[in-house]
């Protein structure tokens, strides 16, 4: 747009990155000895996993993630779930509680009801909603440990009726050795966590192998090689969404602080890689949030990857109004858009592609990330285009039901058997026909 005047942070504005770009894709590495990239790579994971099944997820898990251990140990332990339940500290869990129970209330509201329409004449239809039966929810465990997925992913699940679920987390300190995930699982009942993760661990959810049955569906974020696994599976299994790093998009005015601004962007950043930007039409306020966030980030503990994440992700954007800025945010598409502006709800009414929004200054992200009710997976790389956060409706499969009457029948024979001898298929014209013969 040409009001739209960009002024990037360090003089640099980098796209809002999706690691399942184009050029992510495209890049070769070295993994088996021979250039390839990342697509021929997971192909190739995914393939000896359906083909050689628990031994190639064995050792691929010791290959790629360090851990050598033998197929009695991929499981953890009931006995290992419970003493880490056990050891946690009781105001954790009290958390956990208190945050399970604001989620499940979210998810059942939302979930849809089954919908009966009577046909007048005789008869009705119907369409009924079921849950899955077996769900595999990805746990990441590269940068940080987090028993916050376990339950945006797990309680949906639940709130729908799944009765299986079976978490895979990569066997580091922050995946399945991590004792607060290990007490999450099994606060909420969650007695099947695999130690594997990466490309082996979708493909051994979606194909199934010794110690592991089959999945139907496979959610929750992950790495490139989770994402392009997932992508490879589905069609054998349901999948969530193709998730790239962590966006926000803050929409600020005169009326918000700038401290408040560069907080909320750096708790996007410190993802790392996590994009964060300022979207404003009040243009002091791009040097007040830039001297907010040195102050911030001088004192933060992930200060490093921060700041990297704010140079290669960030923008701070001004924009000719409300309107320029509406249009942007719908542009952008982005995973959450914080409308921390006077009059969100009219901005709201403005926009319309975000995973999720938050409106006014009391509900930043974190808000979202941890404690309100929404699933935290969430599209991201502009995908809210056209998909939707994670919810209870994702673990349910609907079928519909049709039951005509005689009566019924013989009001629509007509234009059944017209559009069947449209199309040559007279017998289905005549599996209609047949009801009406004396
Ligand atoms: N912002 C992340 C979720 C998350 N934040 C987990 C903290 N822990 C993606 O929505
Ligand atoms: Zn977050």
């Amino acid at each position: 747009e040409a009001q739209v005047a960009i002024r990037a942070l360090r003089d640099k504005l980098a796209p809002s990155g999706n690691v399942v770009s184009e050029a992510g894709r495209k890049k070769t590495i070295e993994v088996f000895g021979e250039p390839l990239t990342p697509v021929e790579v997971v192909e190739r994971i995914c393939n000896e996993v359906r083909t050689q099944g628990i031994s190639a997820v064995l050792r691929y898990t010791a290959q790629l993630d360090g851990a050598a251990f033998d197929a009695d140990q991929l499981r953890v332990p009931a006995e290992r779930l419970a003493a880490a339940h056990a050891a946690a500290d009781p105001e954790f869990l009290a958390t956990i509680r208190r945050i399970r129970k604001n989620l499940l209330r979210f998810q059942t509201a939302i979930l849809h009801r089954d919908v009966r329409v009577e046909i007048e004449g005789g008869g009705a239809l119907r369409q009924r909603y079921l849950p899955l039966e077996r769900v595999g929810l990805c746990v990441p465990g590269g940068a940080a440990a987090y028993p916050s997925t376990v339950l945006m992913t797990a309680v949906p699940a639940q709130a729908a009726g799944v009765q299986q679920l079976a978490v895979v987390a990569p066997p580091t300190r922050f995946g399945s050795e991590n004792d607060d995930l290990l007490a999450t699982c099994h606060e909420l009942g969650i007695t099947e966590v695999y130690r594997m993760g990466g490309a082996q661990a979708v493909a051994a959810l979606a194909y199934g192998c010794e110690g592991v049955a089959k999945v139907d569906k496979i959610v929750g974020p992950g790495n490139l090689f989770v994402a392009l696994a997932k992508r490879h599976v589905f069609g054998e299994v349901d999948i969530d969404s193709i998730a790239g790093p962590s966006e926000v998009i803050v929409v600020a005015d005169e009326t918000t602080p700038p401290e408040f601004v560069a907080a909320d962007l750096i708790a996007q950043a410190e993802h790392s890689p996590g994009s964060a930007v300022l979207i404003t039409w009040h243009e002091p306020l791009v040097e007040q949030v830039l001297e907010a966030l040195e102050t911030q980030l001088a004192t933060l503990e992930r200060n490093e990857l921060t700041r990297r994440s704010l140079e290669d992700f960030g923008a701070l954007i001004t924009v000719a109004g409300r309107e320029a800025a509406a249009r942007l945010c719908d542009e952008l598409a982005t995973e959450h858009l914080h409308l921390a502006c006077a009059d969100p709800e009219g901005l709201l009414d403005k926009v319309r592609c975000a995973g999720a929004v938050f409106l006014g200054p009391f509900s930043p992200v974190p808000v979202g990330d941890y404690a309100a009710g929404p699933s935290h997976v969430l599209p991201t790389g502009a995908t809210a285009r056209f998909a939707s956060g994670l919810s209870s409706n994702d673990f349910l499969r609907s079928n519909s039901v049709i039951q005509f009457t005689a009566q019924t029948l013989a009001a629509h024979t007509d234009d059944i058997v017209r559009v069947a001898h449209k199309e040559g298929l007279t017998g289905h014209a005549r599996a209609v026909t047949i009801r009406a013969e004396p």
